[in-house]
C-alpha cells in the first residue's frame, strides 16, 4: 500500500489487555518481566494501534485507547517514557500479515525503514552494524562453521553476512511471516540478496516447532534473529526455547541471540543470562553494539556455547580478515572487524553492577 507521509494507520482496538486475533477470538497480552513497571502505570496498553506518522514523522509510540482523548499517545511498554522519531519523506508499503502490521518508509535522514508492530527493525543506514555483529560475533568464535541456523532473520540481512564464510556449506532459515520476506525482496535488495545464495534453505513457520523436528546437534551455530518479545517473538526470550536451541547444537556450538539494550532491559538480560547459564553448559557472554535507530541506540548479544570444545567468545578464534574474500563478500563489510568483536564484551561498570549472572 503507498500513500503520504501525512496518512495515519488503522487501530486495531483490544479490550481488557486481550488482543483480537484474525479469526476473532482472543488471547492474552503478554509483557516481558522487565515491562511490568510500564504495565501497571498505563491503562493505554489496551490499545494496540501502530505505527504512528504524524506530522510527516514517524515514533514508536501507539494512539492512546481513550477515543475522547484525540492524538494523545503513549511509548511502547519495552521503553517507558522515550519515544525516537524519523521524518518521514514517503510511506512505500503498509499491511497486516496474519502475525503483524508492517510498515515500510522512506526516511530523509536513514533511507528505508522496516518497522513491525510499530517498532523499527531495520533502517538501510545502520542495518549494518546489527546483521554484521549478530552473524560475525559467533560465527567469528568457532574454526569452520559448516551448518548454521537463523531463526527470524526474514529480511535477509544476517544470510547476506552468514555467506562470507566459505566453510558455511548449510543456511537454514526459518521466518513465520512470509510478509516480511516478500516486502524485504521488494523493498530492501541489498538485504534480501540473502537468499540467493544457494547454500539458504527457507522454512516458512514457527521456529520452535522447526527446532522441535531437527536432529539433535545438527548445527555449528544458530542465529536468533528475532523482533522485540512483545508479540510472535515474546517465546523467543523463555526457558523452552532455549533447551531446544541447545539440543539443536553439536557440543562445542555456538548460539547468538538478539538481547536488547542495557540502557533498558537489564531485568530481562538478566533472566536470558541466567536461564541460559543454567542451560548451555559451555560459556555464556554478553556483548553490545551501536545501532543509533534502536531504542537507547544500543542493542546487545547474548552468546552462548554448549559444553564441548571450549568457546573463547572474546578473542575470535577465526577472524573475519582471515577469511579468503569476505570482507568484499557481494558488499564490502561496514561494520565488523575483529577489533571490535573483542571490544564488544567489554561492559559498562552499572551493567556488572545490575546484571548479577554477568559477575560471574
Ligand atoms: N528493538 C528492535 C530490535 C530488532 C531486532 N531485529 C531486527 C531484525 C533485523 N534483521
Amino acid at each position: 500500500m503507498e500513500g503520504d507521509a501525512e496518512r495515519g494507520s488503522e487501530c486495531q482496538r483490544t479490550t481488557g489487555g486481550r488482543a483480537s486475533s484474525d479469526n476473532g477470538s482472543s488471547k492474552a497480552l503478554s509483557v516481558p518481566s522487565c515491562c511490568l513497571k510500564a504495565r501497571a502505570s498505563a491503562p493505554e496498553l489496551d490499545a494496540k494501534c501502530h505505527s504512528t506518522v504524524v506530522s510527516g514523522w514517524f515514533s514508536e509510540i501507539q494512539p492512546s485507547s481513550d477515543e475522547s482523548l484525540n492524538e494523545v499517545y503513549f511509548n511502547n511498554p519495552m521503553w517507558p517514557g522515550e519515544s525516537h522519531s524519523l521524518k518521514v519523506e514517503k510511506i512505500l508499503f503498509k499491511d497486516k500479515s496474519k502475525y503483524q502490521e508492517v510498515l515500510v518508509f522512506q526516511s530523509s535522514a536513514y533511507g528505508r525503514v522496516l518497522v513491525l508492530d510499530g517498532i523499527v527493525q531495520l533502517t538501510e543506514k545502520d542495518e549494518c552494524a546489527y546483521q554484521e555483529m549478530i552473524t560475525h560475533l559467533p560465527l567469528c568464535s568457532i574454526e569452520s562453521p559448516q551448518n548454521v541456523l537463523v531463526v527470524g532473520g526474514g529480511d535477509g540481512g544476517v544470510l547476506r553476512e552468514i555467506a562470507r564464510h566459505s566453510s558455511v556449506k548449510l543456511i537454514d532459515i526459518c521466518e513465520i511471516d512470509q510478509m516480511v520476506i516478500d516486502v524485504s525482496k521488494k523493498f530492501f535488495p541489498e538485504l534480501a540478496i540473502g537468499f540467493e545464495d544457494p547454500r539458504v534453505h527457507l522454512h516458512v513457520g514457527d521456529a520452535i516447532e522447526f527446532l522441535k523436528q531437527t536432529p539433535e546437534g545438527k548445527y555449528d551455530a544458530i542465529i536468533v534473529d528475532s523482533s522485540d518479545p512483545v508479540g510472535p517473538a515474546q517465546e523467543l526470550v523463555e526457558r523452552p526455547f532455549f533447551e531446544t536451541i541447545a539440543r539443536a547444537l553439536r557440543p562445542g556450538g555456538v548460539l547468538c541471540n538478539m538481547a536488547e539494550s542495557m540502557w533498558l532491559h537489564t531485568h530481562l538480560i538478566q533472566d536470558m543470562l541466567t536461564i541460559c547459564r543454567d542451560i548451555f553448559k559451555g560459556s555464556v557472554r554478553y556483548a553490545w553494539a551501536s545501532v543509533p535507530t534502536y531504542p537507547s541506540g544500543v542493542i546487545g548479544f547474548l552468546l552462548c556455547a554448549t559444553e564441548g570444545p571450549p568457546v573463547d567468545f572474546v578473542h575470535p578464534i577465526n577472524p573475519i580478515e582471515k577469511l579468503d574474500g569476505a570482507l568484499d563478500y557481494r558488499r564490502e563489510i561496514k561494520f565488523y572487524n575483529s577489533e571490535i568483536h573483542r571490544a564488544a564484551f567489554a561492559l559498562p561498570s552499572f551493567v556488572r553492577r545490575e546484571v548479577e549472572a554477568l559477575r560471574g
